[in-house]
C-alpha cells in the first residue's frame, strides 16, 4: 500500500505550490496576504480536488469500461462533517499540502480547517452510518455511488439560551462548496401529477395538472484510504425546468412565474430535523420521491449506456435502501420497467426484487413510515396503482398459503385501513426487496421476532443481520493523532485498512511501559480537548478529571434523563454526606432534540439547570462538573470522543437499534457503561464482559416486567431515587419555578415511566461507583481494560460491515483502479 501511495503522490503531487497559489489568488481575485481563512480553505480544497480529479475520472472510466457491478446507496441523509482533513488523511498527502502552503506566510492550518463548515445533511446515526459506508466502499475499491439530496440547510444549528435549545438555520452553502461539481448536463426530469398555484397569498394544489421538476446532480468525491478509488456522492438539487414561464411573464404575471421557480427549488431547501417522525408532511413525501425518481433514472441511464439488457439488471446493479425513506423505489422501479422498458409484470417484479435491498434502523413504532394513500393519489397516482397491484398479488399468495387467515392478511397488507388509509412503507420495502437487514444482532432478532414477525415468517430467507461499523480513518487516525501514532509504532501502518490488527495490542496490556505510553497518548487527547473547550466556550476543565460523556440525539429511549438523575443523586450526596468523596468527574452531555419534541427539550433545560446548580453551590462547585456542549455534530464528536474516559450507552434495553458512538468511544479507549442493548452487547462479547460495565434490565426483562412495573415502588423504597426526583421541583435546581420539571416528574411517576428509568437507576448508580473506584484505586487496571477495548474494537470497523454487505447482499467484488 505504501508503494502504491508513493506512486500516487508522485504522479499527482502539487507542483511547487502552483495549485494552491493559483486558486487562492485567481479564484478569489485577492492578493495572497489579504485573503481570509475561508478563502484559504477553499483554495486548499480546490487544490486537493485537482489532485484527485484524474483518479476520480479514472475510477469512473474503469467502472464503465469493465461494466462492473455497482452499488447504489440511496439515503435521505449523509452526516458528512468536514471533508478537508479527511481527504488529506485518506490521500496520505499531509506533507505535500504542508509544503504547498509554505508559500503563504499568513496561513494557519488549524484556522483553515476550522473555516470549513460541517456538512450536516443528516440528523444522527443513520446519516453518519451512510457517510462511514461511503468511506469504506471507496477504501475497499467497491464501485459505488451514494445518492442523496443537496439540502441547502442541513440539520439546524443548536444554540443554548438560558438553558434552552434554540434552533438556528444552518446555511452551510452560503459560500460556494469547493468539493462539489454541478453536472447540469446530467439533469433529470421528475413529474408529479399535481401542480401548485399562488393566489390570495397562499399556495394551492391543482390535482391532475402535471408539474415537471428538474433534478440537478452535484457530485462530491469520496476518496478511499490510499487514494486508489475515488467514488462519488451524488446529491440532487431541485429546480424548475423553465427558467421563467414566458407566457405568464409577458402576461404581466412576473411575480407568479418567479414564485413557481422558487417553489420548485424549495423542494431540497431543508433537511427534516427529526430522526423518528416525519409522517404526514407533504414536502417530506415529495423529497423522498424526488430522491428516488432522480436516482433511479440516473442508475438506469448508466446501466443502459453500458449496453446491458434489462434482464441483466440484478447482475449489474445493487440498490440499497437506507431505511424506508427511499422505499418508493420499489414502485418507481416497477413503473420504469413496466411503462418505459415495456416488460411484463412477472419479469419486472423479479428484476425489482433481485435488485433492491432494505436496511431497517429502528424498532420505534412512531418511526415506521406510513404515507397517506391520498398523498399518493394526488401526486403519484401511477405509483399507487402499482402498489395496489403488488399488494393484490402478494395478498393472493398469502391467502393461498394460509387460507382463511384474514387477520394475517390485514397485518401484512401494504395498506393500513384504519384509522385512515395509509401505505406501510416497511411492508412495501420487505415485500419488494430480496434482503431486509437489521443493524445489530439483537435488533435483527427483535425485528424478526416482534416488529414484522408475520413478514419474517413469510420470507425467512430474506432476513439477515449486518452489525454496524464506523470508519477507523476518521474516528481514530484523524481524530486521535497521538493514539494513532502509538498504534502505528506498535503494530505497523496497516491497521487503518485492516482493523483486526488491533488485536496485536492485547498482549501489550500487560506491559507496564506500554501502558504508560498509552496513558500519555490518551492524556494528550484530553489536553487537546480541554484546551479547545477553554478557547471556544470559555469553560475551564481539569484534564486529570474523569471525562464521562453521553453524546447522541436527545430522546427518551436513549435516557439522558437516567444520566442526569444519577448526577442529581450524586449532587444530593455531596450536599448531605460529608464523608462522601467521589473522584473528580466531568459529566459531558451533547445532542440535539427534534424541534417539536417538547420533553426532549425540557431534558436539555434540566441538564443545563443542574450544571448551573452545581456551580452555584459551594458544597459541590469544583468537585464535579456538568457541561452541556451546544451544537453536537461530527466535528465536535471528533474532538470529544478521543478525550472521553467513560462512554454512556444507557438506552432502555431493546430500543437502540445499534448505536455507533459506542464503537467510536471503544476504538479510542473509553470504558463503556451500558445496558445490554444494540451493538453494545456485541462489544461486550468481543472484549469480554470483565472489560465492560453492564447494568440494568435486559430486553427480555423490560418486556416481561412492563405490565407489573411500578415507578412509585422505586420512589418509595429507594432513598437516592426519591432524593433525585425531589430535587427536580426544588429551589436548588429551578429557583423560583418549582413547576418547571413537572412534565418530567409526571412522565416518571404518574405516567408509568415507559422507558423504565427508575427500574435501572439503582444498578446504574452502583455500577458507576465501581467505575469510579477503579479509576481512583487502580489506574493500571483501568489502562489495561482501556487497551483491551481498543484491541477488541477491530470488528466494529465499517470495512467489516461493508465486506459483509458486498458478499452477502450485493454480490459485488472490489474493482481495482490501475
Ligand atoms: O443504524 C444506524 C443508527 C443506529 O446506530 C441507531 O441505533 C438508530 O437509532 C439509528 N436510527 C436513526 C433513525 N431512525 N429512523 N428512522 O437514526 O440508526
Amino acid at each position: 500500500a505504501k508503494d502504491e501511495l508513493e506512486q500516487y503522490e508522485g504522479t499527482f503531487r502539487f507542483r511547487d505550490g502552483d495549485y494552491y497559489d493559483r486558486h487562492l489568488v485567481f479564484d478569489h481575485v485577492v492578493p495572497m496576504d489579504e485573503a481570509n481563512q475561508r478563502q484559504r480553505f477553499e483554495a486548499v480544497a480546490r487544490s486537493l480536488r485537482d489532485l484527485l480529479t484524474q483518479r476520480w475520472l479514472l475510477t469512473k472510466e474503469t467502472h464503465h469500461r469493465l461494466n462492473a457491478k455497482q452499488v447504489y446507496y440511496l439515503s435521505m441523509e449523509y452526516l458528512i462533517g468536514r471533508t478537508l482533513l479527511n481527504t488529506v488523511t485518506n490521500l496520505g498527502v499531509r506533507d505535500y499540502v504542508r509544503d504547498d502552503l509554505r508559500s503563504d506566510a499568513r496561513q494557519n492550518w488549524a484556522e483553515i480547517l476550522d473555516a470549513e463548515p460541517d456538512a450536516g445533511l443528516g440528523n444522527g446515526g443513520l446519516g453518519r452510518l451512510a457517510a462511514c459506508f461511503l468511506d469504506s466502499m471507496a477504501t475497499l475499491e467497491i464501485p459505488a455511488i451514494g445518492y442523496g439530496l443537496r439540502y441547502e440547510y442541513g440539520v439546524f444549528r443548536q444554540e443554548i439560551h438560558v438553558g434552552n435549545q434554540v434552533e438556528q438555520p444552518d446555511n452551510w452553502l452560503l459560500h460556494p462548496d469547493p468539493w462539489e461539481v454541478s453536472r447540469t448536463t446530467e439533469s433529470v426530469e421528475v413529474s408529479l401529477n399535481c401542480s401548485f398555484e399562488f393566489h390570495g397569498g397562499a399556495l394551492h394544489r391543482i390535482p391532475g395538472q402535471p408539474i415537471h421538476l428538474l433534478g440537478i446532480p452535484y457530485d462530491r468525491p469520496v476518496a478511499g484510504y490510499g487514494g486508489r478509488t475515488i467514488n462519488t456522492l451524488r446529491l440532487w438539487g431541485a429546480a424548475s425546468p423553465d427558467f421563467f414561464d414566458f407566457g405568464e411573464f409577458s402576461g404581466g404575471e412576473f411575480v407568479d412565474a418567479v414564485l413557481y421557480k422558487v417553489m420548485a427549488e424549495s423542494l431540497t431547501r431543508v433537511l427534516y430535523p427529526d430522526d423518528s417522525t416525519t409522517r404526514g408532511r407533504t414536502l417530506r413525501f415529495l423529497q423522498e420521491y424526488f430522491l428516488v425518481a432522480c436516482s433511479l433514472a440516473d442508475i438506469l441511464r448508466r446501466f443502459r449506456d453500458r449496453g446491458n439488457a434489462w434482464s441483466a439488471l440484478p447482475e449489474k446493479v445493487a440498490i440499497q435502501l437506507n431505511d424506508t425513506h427511499p422505499a418508493m423505489a420499489v414502485a418507481e422501479l416497477m413503473r420504469i420497467l413496466l411503462d418505459e422498458a415495456r416488460l411484463g409484470w412477472d419479469e419486472a417484479w423479479d428484476l425489482t426484487v433481485r435488485t433492491l435491498a432494505y436496511t431497517n434502523h429502528t424498532l420505534l413504532p412512531e418511526a415506521l413510515e406510513k404515507w397517506p394513500v391520498e398523498m399518493f393519489q394526488t401526486f403519484l397516482p401511477r405509483l399507487l396503482e402499482i402498489i395496489y397491484e403488488i399488494n393484490y398479488r402478494f395478498l393472493g399468495d398469502v391467502h393461498a398459503r394460509y387460507p382463511g387467515d384474514n387477520w394475517l392478511l390485514s397485518r401484512v397488507s401494504l395498506i393500513e385501513e384504519l384509522p385512515s388509509r395509509q401505505v406501510r412503507m416497511a411492508n412495501l420495502a420487505i415485500v419488494g426487496t430480496h434482503s431486509t437487514n437489521g443493524v445489530s444482532e439483537i435488533h435483527s432478532r427483535l425485528l424478526r421476532e416482534s416488529t414484522v414477525v408475520d413478514l419474517a415468517d413469510l420470507f425467512p430467507s430474506r432476513f439477515n443481520n449486518k452489525t454496524n461499523g464506523v470508519t477507523p480513518r476518521r474516528w481514530l487516525l484523524l481524530a486521535n493523532p497521538d493514539l494513532a501514532a502509538l498504534l502505528t509504532e506498535a503494530l505497523g501502518d496497516a491497521w487503518p485498512m485492516d482493523l483486526d490488527r488491533l488485536e496485536g495490542l492485547a498482549p501489550l496490556a500487560d506491559d507496564a511501559a506500554f501502558r504508560e505510553r498509552f496513558r500519555a497518548a490518551r492524556l494528550a487527547a484530553k489536553r487537546r480537548f480541554v484546551d479547545w473547550i477553554g478557547r471556544e466556550h470559555g469553560i475551564e476543565l481539569d484534564s486529570d478529571a474523569l471525562i464521562d460523556s453521553q453524546v447522541k440525539r436527545i430522546h427518551e429511549y436513549k435516557r439522558q434523563l437516567l444520566n442526569i438523575l444519577r448526577v442529581l443523586a450524586i449532587y444530593h450526596r455531596l450536599r448531605t454526606d460529608s464523608s462522601f468523596d467521589p473522584e473528580p468527574r466531568t459529566y459531558v452531555f451533547a445532542g440535539k432534540a427534534a424541534p417539536a419534541y417538547h420533553l426532549a427539550k425540557t431534558i436539555i433545560r434540566l441538564i443545563n439547570d443542574v450544571a448551573a446548580a452545581v456551580e452555584r453551590d459551594p458544597l459541590t462547585r469544583g468537585r464535579i462538573r456538568v457541561v452541556f456542549l451546544p451544537n453536537y455534530g461530527v466535528t465536535l464528536a471528533e474532538r470529544l470522543i478521543p478525550a472521553t474516559d467513560i462512554s454512556e450507552q444507557i438506552s432502555t434495553a431493546g430500543y437502540e437499534a445499534s448505536g455507533t458512538s459506542n464503537m467510536k468511544f471503544m476504538m479510542n479507549g473509553a470504558l463503556t457503561i451500558g445496558t445490554r442493548d444494540g451493538a453494545t452487547i456485541e462489544m461486550g462479547r468481543r472484549v469480554g464482559e470483565e472489560n465492560m460495565f453492564f447494568f440494568g434490565l435486559t430486553a427480555e426483562q423490560v418486556a416481561s416486567s412492563r405490565a407489573s412495573y411500578s415507578p412509585l415502588w422505586h420512589y418509595d423504597r429507594e432513598p437516592e431515587t426519591r432524593a433525585a426526583i425531589d430535587l427536580l421541583s426544588s429551589d436548588l435546581i429551578s429557583p423560583g419555578d418549582p413547576a418547571r420539571y413537572e412534565s418530567i416528574r409526571h412522565v416518571l411517576l404518574e405516567h408509568g415511566d415507559y422507558y423504565m428509568h427508575l427500574a435501572d437507576l439503582g444498578s446504574y448508580l452502583e455500577t458507576q461507583e465501581r467505575l469510579g473506584k477503579l479509576w481512583t484505586d487502580d489506574p493500571e487496571g483501568w489502562t489495561r481494560k482501556s487497551i483491551n477495548n481498543v484491541a477488541a474494537s477491530g470488528y466494529f470497523s465499517s470495512d467489516r460491515t461493508i465486506k459483509a454487505y458486498a458478499s452477502e447482499i450485493w454480490g459485488v467484488e472490489p474493482c481495482p483502479i490501475r
